[in-house]
């Protein structure tokens, strides 16, 4: 009898832990193509906020300086290991001035070279930059992964608990480990309204969840076609009034072919009901880097004024 209910209660346990592990549910192959196929029904509202940026927005341009991307490494002392990042310096960075940081987050299979090379966030930003649209500015891409193994797993094996588990942990890693390792090794305005997370995908859903419970930490965020490890809008939003008076800026936005809109959608909604000031921006684009890439150029140009 109590060797049965000993079983039961580590089942349970078992499951808990499994689905807390990355906030809402179970990650299965089948779940997981069953939420990239869920209807798409879209409202009045699910509209582009703003124009398409201009042709090559994410190309080199000629006569536009390159800024420098370097590895960073630090302690962790959640996985135990060192971890990298991927650190984005602006044109002309000097340790004789101070810049705000971004923290930019990527999706389930990707590490801290996917913004950089998938989606070219270094071109998107050298150019808004130089055109004086963004304000320069530190933007740090980590590997979003708090696993000892943080590596991108093989093709079958990215949609799996295990791997999903590594997002959940990042929160900690981010806040007691990178941070304070970023600001003490680059030239950095150290305060909430000089800091701001966002991610695509998976890593929207990171920045939304981390993002939103330490509003102390970030006054910017932003989720870009968020996953379903985006916390329940009562989760995320548990005390509104604090959002509307912390948030300098939330900025949600997902394409109007992307099998995952709804997840964006109900968090809009509340943020709606809730009258807590939020862009919403929703694009012609599916799950893709087009969108990310668009993304990043409308939100960069709002952050840190
Ligand atoms: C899911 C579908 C997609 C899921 C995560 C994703 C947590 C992430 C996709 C990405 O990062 O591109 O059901 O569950």
């Amino acid at each position: 009898m109590q060797h049965t209910r000993t079983l039961a209660a580590i089942a349970l346990l078992a499951l808990a832990t499994a689905s807390l592990a990355q906030g809402v549910e179970t990650v299965t192959p089948d779940r997981v193509r069953a939420n990239f196929g869920r209807p798409i029904t879209l409202a009045a509202d699910d509209i582009r906020a703003f124009p398409a940026p201009p042709a090559g927005f994410a190309d080199a341009r000629p006569g536009v300086t390159a800024a420098r991307v370097e590895e960073f490494s630090y302690a962790s002392g959640v996985t135990g290991t060192r971890r990298l990042a991927s650190v984005y310096l602006p044109a002309g960075y000097s340790a004789e001035r101070h810049y705000p940081v971004l923290y930019l987050l990527h999706g389930i299979g990707g590490n801290q070279d996917e913004w950089r090379g998938y989606v070219r966030a270094p071109q998107v930003l050298d150019n808004l930059i130089a055109d004086g649209k963004a304000l320069p500015m530190i933007v740090v891409m980590p590997n979003g992964r708090a696993l000892p193994d943080d590596r991108s797993p093989p093709a079958d094996r990215v949609f799996t608990p295990e791997n999903a588990a590594g997002f959940a942990k990042f929160e900690r890693d981010l806040l007691e480990f990178l941070i304070p390792a970023v600001d003490a090794r680059y030239s950095t305005l150290a305060d909430r309204q000089r800091r701001a997370l966002a991610g695509l995908s998976m890593g929207g859903g990171q920045a939304l969840n981390f993002g939103l419970a330490h509003l102390d930490t970030f006054a910017w965020v932003g989720g870009f076609s968020s996953a379903p490890n985006t916390l329940p809008a009562a989760e995320l939003l548990p005390d509104p009034a604090a959002a509307r008076r912390q948030l300098a800026l939330l900025y949600l936005s997902c394409g109007n072919k992307d099998g995952l809109i709804n997840i964006s959608q109900a968090v809009h909604r509340a943020l709606k009901d809730h009258e807590i000031p939020h862009v919403w921006n929703v694009d012609d684009y599916g799950h893709d880097r087009d969108s990310w890439a668009e993304n990043l150029f409308h939100f960069a140009q709002r952050l840190f004024r």
